[in-house]
């Protein structure tokens, strides 16, 4: 380790005093004035760690969802998965060193992680659109030169994007071409031969029109036009030449609110879709005859994909494992109809897509997704290997047929990571060849009215949960309000857990019916209440 360099570097990039940011539910997230430092840190981290797994990691320079004053960092492990939970311990020890500890925490870590540091490392790095994140990625760069590390700047990426990249490179390009066109070929080739045997495309169905939340998605999906069949027609929203990031739009605002986001402009029935900052979220939704709207959100997704994927498994003939994975957010109806309905088995886990791409590894065919929009499917290697061989071997028709649809999903969908593009493909394709309509989508089943609230307290973190944070441990009291609250209504549901990306508290609460859901009111009055609240 070059030690002067490490002095000079860090001094650049110097940690305000006294401050501390915790590694969150997707990296370190804050103000971007308070991030250089952390920025800089974690190009060193990802020296560490790809010194340590002998592979290319990334680095994306994004807040995602949050305001555009914000910015943050994700790491991106080597087959594309978000870094492994036992480094986040190291991020958050390394991002709130003091400087004239820095050295020692990187030795510690060494030892700890035993890395080697005579090897040789890489990174690759990517940045959304918000205006903080080009210098941003420039410390990230010194980072990784203090450590004597290779990187390749892909400059203005999806996050969704840069996770391919990575795990394109440490398969040595098994999962695709590790560069934008190979990333837009892949998807759109499997895109093409999936809705080949389609027969239902009436003109009316050919439009989607798309909220790119004024960020990196509506670049990404201008480049990748050229390359969308004439089935497909998008018409982009919210580009960001006008307005700011995230504000009154996109997936997050959209889901939120339960309402359009501004700067598009819906007529009825037309099939219409958000994607957040980073474009890995997306939701859909329409406006009926009537002027209501429609939220179809990341349950309902899960729901249509499983509804495919289950056909086409039962018509391929094989022992696979197929289960669901959501989050505490799931609306009630979605888990019911999954499991009752669907007869398909659903898994709980903590909010943050780390936790669901964990536990959707356990299945030969692993559908996840929050209900904000972010999520993907897994195909186990047995599972790909298989459907692989039936397409060239089965002699039967329609089981080769079915396993050639699952080939072509499994190469259409990112399996990396939620991916708002490659989502919305699979969810275009899984329409036309279906012939469904949007209105028959959302007719599946019925949401429980709902509702999604965040607030500010004194400190979030005297919040503590468990049960996949559908109860509240601490503070003490909150928990049996709740439960005595719920009681009253049908069909009620409550939780409280401070958000991993946001200074904020979030209260989610469904019941069988809107006017019942006084007990959001009085959920959030009594976690005000036992916060100690500065504002509600
Ligand atoms: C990130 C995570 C998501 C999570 C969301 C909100 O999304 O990747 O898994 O649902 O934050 O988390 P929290 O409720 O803890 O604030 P994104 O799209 O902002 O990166």
């Amino acid at each position: 380790m070059d030690l002067e360099a490490l002095r000079r570097y860090s001094a650049l990039h110097p940690k305000p005093a006294g401050l501390t940011l915790q590694y969150g539910t997707a990296g370190f997230r804050s103000r971007a004035e308070q991030l250089d430092h952390i920025v800089f840190r974690m190009g060193l981290l990802a020296i560490l760690r790809s010194k340590a797994v002998t592979a290319t990691i990334g680095i994306m320079v994004t807040a995602s969802h949050n305001p555009e004053e914000d910015n943050g960092v994700k790491l991106v492990d080597p087959l594309g998965e978000m870094l492994h939970p036992s480094w986040e311990e190291y991020a958050t020890q390394l991002a709130n060193a003091e400087e004239q500890e820095l050295q020692k925490v990187i030795t510690e870590i060494c030892q700890k992680a035993e890395v080697n540091l005579h090897k040789d490392a890489s990174v690759f790095i990517g940045r959304d659109t918000r205006p903080s994140s080009k210098k941003l990625s420039q410390s990230v760069i010194d980072g990784i030169q203090v450590l004597g590390g290779q990187y390749h700047d892909y400059g203005l990426v999806t996050t969704p994007q840069l996770h391919y990249m990575v795990c394109c490179q440490n398969t040595q390009g098994q999962y695709g071409k590790a560069t934008l066109e190979g990333y837009y070929e892949k998807l759109s080739k499997a895109f093409m031969e999936l809705i080949k045997q389609s027969h239902c495309s009436g003109e009316n169905q050919k439009h989607l029109k798309i909220d790119c939340a004024n960020g990196i998605g509506a670049l990404k999906l201008s480049e990748m036009k050229p390359y969308f069949p004439q089935e497909v027609v998008i018409h982009i929203y919210n580009d960001g030449t006008k307005e700011k990031l995230n504000h009154l739009c996109g997936a997050d605002f959209v889901k939120v609110q339960q309402k359009p986001p501004g700067g598009l402009d819906m007529k009825p029935n037309e099939r219409c879709c958000s994607f957040d900052g980073d474009a890995d979220r997306i939701v859909y939704y329409y406006k009926d005859t009537a002027g209501h709207f429609h939220l179809i959100d990341g349950d309902k997704i899960a729901t249509l994909i499983s509804i495919f994927l289950k056909e086409l498994l039962a018509k391929v003939k094989q022992d696979f494992k197929m289960a669901v994975v959501q989050t505490a957010y799931a609306n009630g109806n979605s888990t019911r109809y999954l499991q009752e309905t669907l007869k398909v088995p659903v898994h709980c886990v903590k909010t943050g897509v780390k936790h669901l791409h964990h536990k959707a590894q356990e299945f030969d065919v692993g559908v996840y997704f929050e209900a904000n929009g972010h999520g993907t499917v897994l195909f186990s290697k047995t599972a790909e290997t298989k459907i692989r061989q039936l397409v060239k071997e089965e002699k039967d028709d329609e089981k080769r047929e079915a396993a050639k649809m699952l080939e072509n999903m499994i190469d259409l969908i990112n399996q990396t990571v939620g991916d708002a593009v490659s989502d919305m493909l699979v969810i275009e394709a899984i329409l036309a060849l279906k012939g469904l309509t949007v209105q028959q989508w959302d007719a599946l089943y019925t949401d429980l009215p709902n509702r999604l609230l965040k607030v500010q307290v004194a400190d979030r973190r005297v919040i503590d949960t468990t049960d996949a944070e559908r109860r509240a441990l601490t503070p003490p009291g909150l928990q049996e309000k709740i439960d005595a609250l719920v009681k009253k209504y049908k069909l009620s549901r409550a939780f409280v857990r401070p958000s991993g990306t946001e200074d904020v508290v979030r209260i989610y609460a469904e019941a069988d019916t809107q006017v019942r859901q006084g007990v959001m009111k009085e959920v959030c009055f009594h976690t005000c209440h036992l916060t100690m609240l500065n504002k509600c």
